[in-house]
């Protein structure tokens, strides 16, 4: 129906249109002998230009101030960054010489059609040169150009210093690729590790990072950025296809990010997210509901949230390059910091991708001793000959074989270590398995496992006559063999102190 009505009266106002044209020949033809008439004429066009020339201009102004509120730099939206504000006054600068030359322009053009339209008796002159105004219109753009760009370096070079490596500040990688942004912390150490894109793996290791650099092991990534408010933040900027920009917009900052040429910007917020949604609430601007389709949600100031955007056209997801950025109070930081969790701890560790696969880092090595010390006490300190048993959880044999895998090592040294300790105890070993295959050949591999335990402990110099090896293949399960999770328990090996 809305469009029926919309070309009915398009129809309509080319049917007024071409009949006024009409008309308006037929007056021409009989006004050519009437000179005043003509004149009549090209004063009412000349007028009425002017008349638009003002509505015009006033409607320019009338808009750029009824949207002022919704404007970055003005409203309630002043820079969230320490150098926002630089950026602002450039800005403004440029747009009050650009406002003024607009203006006169816009005005002369009219202006011009109006003073010099056709009148009888006047004829035009011919200025073919005049040398002063060459100057003057060349000089002027030339200063005012010369202004802008002077203060335009000044407060780029300041806007892009780099961090002094001496002072305190927050280092996060964001690189860009299609269409994401990845977002990686530096772990407790406070430092990234380093990168190289042949060590690229999708799924895997996105970034390229080089676990055997040992700062690469707390990193972590986050899916929203989170910075504490009034702290200096260097974001590493990085591509992995094509040009994408990182954009923030509140923070006046925009770097590009380029494929094989890393950059980067430093930016510290002023302002909370909480703090702008306040500053937002005094406007009637962002009274109404976010979401215009539900009356009921959240007026706009409270479902405010500051954002990263791509602002580089990088194909066609470019729109969900968008992350959520959070400026929170410093301790709320160091909470939500506290709480991240390590990428390579979780998603590499003890993989075929890890290259420390076959050993414990040396905090592994602390906790897992202090574990197996712990437990050993409390078996050498108990009376009750059922306690006297420590279970050794982190050694394991290969499937169906006596041969003790790279990582038993660590708790072994642990156990010969006590025995050392505690040369009067005597030990049994017991190996024991799950209820999968024949009984008979579970009871020999058990025996061949307690007994590659014993030979690994005498080589590290226990002596022979403390320590007994028995299999009891099996005999002694202490879950149920009817799930995955109960046969593992059972595949066990113990040390009985006697
Ligand atoms: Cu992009």
């Amino acid at each position: 129906m809305t469009t029926l009505l919309i070309t009915g009266i398009v129809l309509l106002l080319l049917a007024i249109v071409v009949l006024l044209s009409i008309l308006n020949d037929k007056a021409n033809a009989l006004s050519e002998n009437d000179p005043e008439a003509t004149d009549r004429k090209y004063k009412r066009v000349a007028t009425w230009l002017m008349v638009f020339n003002i509505v015009f201009l006033v409607a320019c102004f009338w808009s750029a101030y009824d949207f002022k509120n919704y404007m970055l730099g003005y409203g309630p939206h002043t820079a969230a960054s320490e150098h926002g504000p630089e950026i602002d006054s450039l800005f403004n600068i440029t747009l009050f010489f650009t406002t003024l030359i607009f203006v006169l322009t816009t005005f002369a053009l009219f202006w011009f059609s109006y003073k010099y339209r056709h009148r009888r008796g006047h004829r035009a002159s011919n200025l073919a040169h005049n040398t002063k105004l060459e100057i003057i219109w060349t000089a002027l753009p030339a200063l005012v150009l010369t202004v802008l760009v002077v203060k335009g370096i000044v407060a780029w070079n300041n806007i892009t210093a780099d961090v002094d490596p001496s002072e305190q500040y927050l280092e996060i990688d964001v690189t860009g690729q299609q269409f994401l942004w990845n977002i990686r912390y530096p772990g407790k150490d406070g430092h990234l590790g380093a990168k190289d894109f042949r060590l690229i793996k999708p799924g895997v290791n996105e970034l390229g990072q080089d676990w055997r650099d040992k700062r690469n092991l707390d990193d972590f990534m986050a899916d929203e950025i989170v910075i504490p408010k009034g702290r200096k933040v260097k974001f590493r900027i990085y591509a992995k296809d094509v040009l994408h920009s990182f954009f923030l917009p509140h923070f006046r900052v925009k770097m590009d990010a380029v494929p094989g040429l890393p950059t980067y910007f430093v930016v510290t917020p002023t302002t909370t997210t909480e703090e702008y949604r306040q500053r937002l609430s005094n406007y009637p601007e962002y009274q109404v509901p976010s979401d215009p389709e539900d009356p009921n949600s959240p007026p706009l100031w409270k479902a405010f949230n500051y954002e990263l955007a791509c602002a580089e056209l990088c194909g066609i997801g470019h729109y969900s390059m968008r992350r959520v950025v959070r400026v929170v109070e410093p301790e709320e930081f160091e909470a939500w910091y506290n709480k991240q969790k390590s990428y390579y701890f979780e998603n590499i560790r003890f993989t075929e991708d890890d290259p420390y696969r076959n050993e414990l880092l040396p905090f592994e090595v602390a906790e897992r001793k202090a574990d197996f010390i712990n437990r050993f006490n409390n078996a050498y300190n108990s009376k009750d000959e059922a306690e006297r048993i420590i279970q050794l959880r982190n050694v394991h044999f290969k499937t169906g074989s006596s041969e003790l895998t790279a990582l038993s090592r660590y708790e072994l040294d642990f156990a010969a270590e006590a025995m050392q300790s505690h040369p009067e105890i005597q030990i049994e070993v017991a190996g024991h398995t799950d209820n999968v295959g024949n009984p008979e050949s579970n009871k020999t591999l058990s025996e061949a496992r307690a007994n590659a335990v014993m030979k690994y402990l005498m080589k590290k110099g226990v002596a022979t006559d403390r320590m007994e090896a028995k299999g009891y293949g099996q005999d002694k399960p202490v879950a149920s063999n009817d799930n995955a999770e109960g046969r593992q328990k059972n595949r066990r090996t113990e040390l009985i102190i006697k």
